[in-house]
Formats: structure tokens, sequence, C-alpha cells
């Protein structure tokens, strides 16, 4: 019934699987300052305290305790079983939807298993956790590198392929994520604007100024494979589609 879909999803994919969201109770953001960790300003005063904010998160990511969940399985799935176009477009900079077999994965906000050239923005994948030793190939002198992470005030990545995906996509369905960050929180205006559905899912109730046409409420892991059967069924999701004999309770947000 869907012939092309977009997918957001934000750091409550990765919930399930140990890591920490924003701004959760708990969330990256009650220990850190976002001036301090997540902005040119805060790396250009003190690369050392940056490089230690995301080395804990790389050393979690590659201790071996971290695994996809049924969220990012549900979401490979999606895409090899689809019969149209689809496209994941990730703010997450771990590695999870790669772990479980997506490809057809864009990631707006960088990568954590990466680092970066300042000058030329060539990228290298990153063996161990970040130092001065960490010094490119592409320049001489060679450059330290820099986290191929988004900052504020930075232009998030891959947005031309984004925008081009969201004015042709029928169906836009944003997982886990506040909606806080733009450009990707004004995602689901674009795709409203250009006809499609647009669905939520996220483990809190639908904000009332939500854009979202449809609301999903509870963990991605429990919600994504319902929902991904449902599609792949070719049934249109709907008020009717899914009532409350389903365990998935569609909330219309309007
Ligand atoms: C679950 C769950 C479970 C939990 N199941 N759900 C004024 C107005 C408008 C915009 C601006 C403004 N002033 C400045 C701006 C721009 C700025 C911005 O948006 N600021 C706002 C804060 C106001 N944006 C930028 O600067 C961006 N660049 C930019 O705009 O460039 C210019 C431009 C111009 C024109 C066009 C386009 C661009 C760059 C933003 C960079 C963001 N970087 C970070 C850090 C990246 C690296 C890292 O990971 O450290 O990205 S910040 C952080 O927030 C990270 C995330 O990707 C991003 C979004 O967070 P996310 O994923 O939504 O997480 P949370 O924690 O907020 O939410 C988790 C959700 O999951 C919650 O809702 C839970 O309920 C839910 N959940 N468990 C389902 N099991």
């Amino acid at each position: 019934m869907y012939r092309q879909i977009v997918i957001l999803t934000g750091a409550g994919i990765s919930a399930e699987s140990g890591l920490r969201t924003f701004r959760d109770q708990d969330g990256l953001w009650e220990e850190h300052k976002i001036e301090d960790v997540a902005t040119p300003e805060g790396y250009a005063r003190d690369p050392e305290l940056v490089e230690a904010f995301y080395n804990t998160r790389w050393s979690q990511l590659h201790n071996g305790d971290v695994e996809p969940n049924e969220g990012h399985l549900a979401l490979a799935k999606l895409e090899k079983e689809f019969d149209g176009e689809l496209l994941v477009v990730t703010q997450n900079i771990d590695d999870l939807h790669e772990r479980a077999g997506s490809r057809r994965l864009l990631h707006m906000h960088g990568e954590l298993s990466k680092g970066r050239c300042p000058r030329s923005r060539q990228t290298f994948i990153l063996k161990d956790p970040f130092g001065p030793a960490h010094t490119c190939t592409c320049c001489i002198p060679a450059q330290r590198l820099r986290p191929h992470v988004v900052w504020f005030g930075e232009m998030p990545i891959g947005l031309d392929r984004i925008q081009h995906a969201l004015d042709s996509c029928d169906l836009f369905i944003a997982i886990g994520t506040s909606g806080t960050v733009y450009p990707a929180a004004g995602f689901v205006d674009t795709a409203n604007h250009h006809g499609a559905q647009t669905i939520e899912v996220n483990l809190v109730e639908a904000d009332r100024h939500s854009q979202f046409q449809y609301h999903l409420q509870g963990k991605a892991s429990q919600v994504l494979p319902e929902l991904v059967d449902k599609i792949l069924k070719g049934q249109v999701i709907s008020n009717s589609s899914c009532d409350v004999t389903d365990s998935l309770v569609l909330k219309s947000a309007n």
C-alpha cells in the first residue's frame, strides 16, 4: 500500500539496548553541559573534555554488552522485505542500525566510530578511543582528527538526500525522538505538506501540539515489530486497521 517510506530514529530506539538518551531522566544532558560537549566552541576550548565524552560512549558501544534490540531488528526486516523505497534517517551516532542489518541508512548527526579531518572533512574509522595521536593521512602536516559528529550550529549530514526522500514519501515514521532538535524536528511538517501519513512512536504520550497524525505510545522494541508486520502485509495504518483489539493502539494526535 505504501510506496516510499522515510523513518527518523532518535536516542529512544537505542535506550532499550542500554544507551542513554539525552533529555530523559538520567539522560546525558543531566551530567554534561551542552555548550561544553556539543558545540564547536566547546571543542575548541577543551578538546580533551569532548573526546572523553565520546570515548566513554565509544567504549560502551564496543565493550560487547550493547546489542541492537527488537526495534532495530524490525526496521532491518522492513528494509529487507518491503517492496518500495525506504530510507532510515537516524540522529543517533551509534551503529546499532547497521548491526541489526539496515543498509539504506543515513547518519544525519554523524558516527561515533569515525573521526574527521577538520581541513579536508575526510573521515577515518576509529579502531580505538580518541586521542591526540589520532591524526589524518590526507594533509601535510597531519591534522588532529575531531569526532565525526554534528554539534549545535553545524550543518547536519545528507540534508539534500533527506529532503528529496521527504518530498516524495507517503509514510513518515519518527521513533524515539523528543522532536526538540532542528532540522530533524521539522521533517514531520515537510512530510505532512507533501500528503504523507505521519506516525510517531514514543514511550510517552503525544504532545498537545504534535504535528503527527498518529501517535503510538510504547517501547520501540514492542511497537515496531507489530507496526512493521502491518506495513509488510500491505495494511494502511488507520484507526480502523488498528483498533483496541490490537495491542497496537493508534491515537489520532489531532
Ligand atoms: C523512547 C524510548 C523507548 C525513550 N521507546 N521512545 C531556535 C529555533 C529553531 C532551531 C534553532 C534555534 N536555535 C538554534 C537552532 C538550531 C539547533 C536546534 O535545533 N536547537 C534547538 C535545541 C532549539 N540545531 C542545530 O544547530 C543543528 N544544525 C542546524 O540547525 O544547522 C543549520 C541549518 C540551517 C538550515 C537548514 C538546516 C540546518 C545541529 C543539531 C546537532 C545536534 N547534535 C546532537 C549531538 C550529536 C552527537 C552526539 O550524539 O553527542 O544530536 S544534540 C542531541 O540531540 C543529539 C541527538 O541526535 C539530538 C536529538 O535527540 P533525540 O534523539 O531526540 O533524544 P532525546 O533524548 O531528546 O529524546 C529521546 C526520546 O525517546 C524521548 O522523547 C523519549 O520519550 C523517547 N524514548 N525510551 C520509544 N524505549
